[in-house]
């Protein structure tokens, strides 16, 4: 399998983790693009007609695309048990809520990065920004015994989101009233998968 990637993308290393973490590297072939929402890759758009990244070209049948629907199906494929039934959808919110951090920090990135400075809203990034707060918030009120227990892919989404937040909005100050989460993410990031994943430009 190929699996269409960049690594600088958060989404991409929610899967890059999954394949460490699952044994899955040698089945796993990771194909270096460029994309933009303004200058698309074309092997990225033949792969996913929504232009982004990460997508899996597989041995037999049609890409699939969306890291959730990839980190799922390499999932299966290996058996890796990372959704346990058991607490499904506990770990589909996580992921669900580590997802929506990225999708507002990556908005406020593209703002900065495409938008020409005159049009550029402060507001709506300081909206995106109170989007990620408050899912922050809930990370650290809600979710520590959780995310403290045996691995699963919420946890890998939501390690992968704090180390974008790291990344590219390192002014914002995170960790700040939310220590138990910085805690947590300090030693989750010394898991190998996390440390041969690290995000760069
Ligand atoms: N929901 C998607 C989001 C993927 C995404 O936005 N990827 C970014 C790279 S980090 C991308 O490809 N951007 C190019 C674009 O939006 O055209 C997922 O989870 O895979």
């Amino acid at each position: 399998m190929k699996l269409i990637s960049s690594p600088a993308s958060p989404y991409v290393r929610k899967v890059r983790v999954l394949i460490h973490e699952a044994g899955l590297a040698d089945a796993v072939q990771e194909v270096p693009v460029k994309t933009t929402p303004m200058a698309t890759d074309a092997g990225v758009a033949a792969a996913n007609p929504l232009g982004k990244i990460p997508a899996l070209v597989r041995e037999t049948g049609p890409a699939i695309y969306d890291s959730r629907v990839i980190c799922r199906f390499l999932d299966a494929h290996a058996q890796a048990g990372l959704y346990p039934d058991a607490r499904l959808w506990e770990v589909l919110t996580l992921e669900a809520t580590a997802d929506g951090i990225l999708d507002s920090a990556i908005g406020i990135v593209y703002e900065r990065r495409f938008r020409p400075e005159n049009l550029q809203s402060a507001d709506w990034m300081d909206a995106q920004w109170a989007k990620i707060s408050r899912a922050l918030d809930a990370l650290e009120k809600m979710w520590i015994s959780h995310l403290s227990g045996p691995l699963d892919m919420g946890q890998i989404a939501v390690g992968c989101a704090l180390g974008y937040l790291d990344f590219r909005h390192g002014d914002r100050n995170w960790r700040q009233g939310h220590g138990a989460l910085d805690d947590w993410f300090a030693a989750f990031s010394q898991r190998e998968a996390m440390k041969a994943t690290h995000p760069t430009d």
